[in-house]
C-alpha cells in the first residue's frame, strides 16, 4: 500500500505493544497519534514526556477521530469489536497490528508459532536450538518482547515469534518461512463468541507461509495451504517420511523397549533424554524439531538443546521434594487444555499407588471445565480449589451430567475442597496427600482475580512450599 508521511496513523493502546509501535513510527519519521480506551493508562506521565508534540487521546474511542486515520495500529489487548473501531473499518480505514509492521520491515526468515498451549515453550526451545547452532536469532512476540523492539538490535538472521490469537487477528500477510498452530483447545472465550472465531484467528498464522508444521494428533491444527507449500507433521506415534514421531525399539540384550524420536526411519535420540518433564513435552520437542529443520537449524544442535533445556519457569516446573511429596508449579496452565496436558503429562509417569493432588481455580475466562473430568478421575487423589471459579469447577467435577458426557465416566471420585488462599490450599493439599504423591499447581484459569499474573501466582506457590 502507498503510505505517505502526511497520512496519519493512529496507534491504539498505550501498553508495551503500542509504545513499541510509537517508537518505531517516530524513528521512521511518520505522522502518528496515540489513543487508549482507559482514562488513565499506566505510565502516562513517562509516555507524555517521551512523545512530546504527539496527540494523545484517552477514554472511550471516538469514531470520527479514528475515521481520519489512514491506518489504525491495534494493540492485542483491545478488541476489534469496539464500535468505534468497527465504524472506522467500515468506513475504509485499514486495520493492522505490530506484527504486520514487523513483517513489512524484515527480510530474515521467520518461524511463526501459535496455539492454545505450549507456545512459549516451543518458541523458546527453537530459539535455544538456533543459539546452540551459533545462529544470530531474535526471539519475541507474545512471549514478552514486542516484535518491533527486536529491530532496535539491527536485523538478525532468524526470528522466532510467539503469536497470540489477539496478535494474529490483525495479521494480513505474515510470510513466515515456517508457521504452525501447535494445538487448539478452548481459551479466551470471554473475547471470542465461540471456538470458530478463535480458530480463525489462530489459522491466520499460515498467511503467506513458505512451509507449515501440523500436529497430527490435533486435527484442528491442519492448515489449508496453497499448492506448493510444504507441510510437515509430528505426532506421539509412528513417524513417516514427512512426520516426526516415535519408534519403540528393544535394546540389544534386553526386552525393555526404548522409545526414540524419529523422522521416517531415522532414529534421532531417545525420548527419555529430553530434559523437559512430562509427556506433553515430548510433543513439544517434536514440534521444535520440525520447525527448526524447516529453517535449516542443524539437527545435532537441535538434539543437543533438547538434552539440556529444562523448560520454562511456571510450566510443569519441578519445585521441591518434601516429606516424600513432589511439588510442581504449572501456574502458566491458564486454560483447561493446559491443565489436561499437565495431568496427562505427569500422570503418565505415576507408579502404583501414587496420585496427583491438584490445586486449581481462578478466573476461568468463560470456559467450561468438562475436559478436566477424565484426567482427574484417572490420576487425581484430591482437588483443592481457589479463586472466582472454584465453585464452578467443583460443580463440574462432581456433576454426573458432565461426567457422563466425558466418556461415560461415573461421578468423580476425587476429593474436592475449596480454600480462600493459595497458601491454605497448599497446606490442605499436603494434608490430603499420601506419601509419594505429586502436588501440582495447574489452575486451568487466569490469575487476575487473586494475583498480579501467572508469574506472581507461581512465585507465591513456591514460597508457600518453601514455608512448609
Ligand atoms: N488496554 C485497555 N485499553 C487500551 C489498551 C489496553 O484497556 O486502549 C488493556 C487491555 O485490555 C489489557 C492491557 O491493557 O488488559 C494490556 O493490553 P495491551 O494490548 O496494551 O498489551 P501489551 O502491554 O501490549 O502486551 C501485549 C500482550 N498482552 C495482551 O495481549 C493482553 C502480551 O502478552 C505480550 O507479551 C506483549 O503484547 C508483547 O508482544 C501477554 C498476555 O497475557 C503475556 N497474552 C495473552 C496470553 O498469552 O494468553 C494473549
Ligand atoms: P503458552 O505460551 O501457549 O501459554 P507455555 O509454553 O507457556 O504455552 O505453556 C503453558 C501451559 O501449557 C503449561 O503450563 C502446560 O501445562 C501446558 N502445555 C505445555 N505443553 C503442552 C502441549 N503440548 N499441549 C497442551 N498443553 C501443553
Amino acid at each position: 500500500s502507498l503510505i505517505t508521511s502526511d497520512q496519519l496513523k493512529v496507534v491504539i493502546g498505550l501498553g508495551q505493544t503500542g509504545l513499541s509501535c510509537a517508537r518505531y513510527l517516530a524513528k521512521k519519521g511518520l505522522r502518528f497519534a496515540l489513543v487508549d480506551t482507559r482514562d488513565n493508562p499506566p505510565n502516562l506521565d513517562e509516555i507524555k514526556t517521551e512523545f512530546v508534540g504527539i496527540d494523545i487521546r484517552l477514554g472511550e474511542l471516538d469514531a470520527v477521530y479514528l475515521m481520519q486515520a489512514s491506518e489504525l495500529i491495534l494493540s492485542p489487548g483491545v478488541s476489534q469489536q469496539l464500535p468505534a473501531i468497527k465504524a472506522a473499518v467500515a468506513g475504509g480505514v485499514a486495520l493492522i497490528g505490530d506484527i504486520d509492521l514487523f513483517c513489512r520491515e524484515v527480510s530474515a526468515p521467520i518461524v511463526a508459532i501459535t496455539g492454545s498451549n505450549a507456545k512459549s515453550t516451543v518458541t523458546t526451545l527453537v530459539g535455544e536450538m538456533a543459539k546452540t547452532a551459533g545462529i544470530d536469532v531474535g526471539v519475541g512476540g507474545n512471549l514478552g518482547t514486542p516484535v518491533l523492539d527486536m529491530l532496535t538490535a539491527g536485523e538478525q538472521s532468524l526470528y522466532v515469534l510467539e503469536l497470540s490469537s489477539f496478535q494474529l487477528e490483525t495479521v494480513h500477510d505474515l510470510r513466515a518461512q515456517v508457521a504452525t498452530v501447535l494445538n487448539i483447545s478452548p481459551d479466551h472465550l470471554d473475547r471470542y463468541e465461540g471456538m470458530q472465531g478463535y480458530y480463525q484467528a489462530k489459522h491466520r498464522v499460515f498467511r503467506g507461509c513458505r512451509s507449515a508444521v501440523e500436529n497430527r494428533d490435533d486435527a484442528l491444527t491442519h492448515p489449508l495451504l496453497p499448492k506448493g507449500v510444504e507441510l510437515v507433521g509430528y505426532r506421539l506415534s509412528k513417524p513417516d517420511l514427512k512426520v516426526f514421531g516415535l519408534i519403540d525399539e528393544a535394546e540389544s540384550g534386553s526386552d525393555v523397549a526404548v522409545e526414540w524420536l524419529a523422522i521416517g526411519n531415522q532414529k534421532l535420540m531417545r525420548s527419555c533424554d529430553i530434559k523437559m518433564p512430562g509427556r506433553h513435552n515430548v510433543a513439544n520437542a517434536l514440534a521444535a524439531l520440525a520447525l527448526g529443520r524447516a529453517v535449516n537449524i542443524p539437527m545435532d544442535a537441535m538434539l543437543d538443546t533438547l538434552k539440556i533445556f529444562g523448560g520454562l519457569e511456571h510450566r510443569c516446573q519441578w519445585v521441591a521434594k518434601k516429606n516424600d511429596l513432589t511439588f510442581y508449579n504449572d501456574s502458566k496452565g491458564t486454560n483447561v487444555g493446559a491443565t489436561v496436558a499437565a495431568l496427562d503429562g505427569l500422570g503418565a509417569g505415576l507408579v502404583a499407588g501414587q496420585r496427583i493432588v491438584l490445586i486449581a481455580g481462578g478466573d476461568g475466562k468463560g470456559a467450561d471445565f468438562d475436559d478436566l473430568i477424565v484426567p482427574v478421575n484417572r490420576y487425581v487423589r484430591a482437588v483443592v480449589l481457589i479463586g472466582q471459579d472454584a465453585g464452578k469447577i467443583r460443580a463440574t467435577l462432581s456433576d454426573n451430567q458432565g461426567a457422563v458426557k466425558a466418556e461415560g465416566m461415573a461421578k468423580t471420585s476425587a476429593n474436592i475442597r475449596l480454600e480462600n488462599t493459595l497458601e491454605s490450599a497448599v497446606q490442605r493439599a499436603v494434608n490430603v496427600a499420601l506419601p509419594g504423591d505429586i502436588i501440582l499447581l495447574s489452575p486451568a484459569c487466569a490469575s487476575f482475580d487473586m494475583f498480579k499474573g501467572y508469574a506472581d501466582r507461581g512465585h507465591q506457590f513456591v514460597a508457600a512450599v518453601s514455608a512448609l
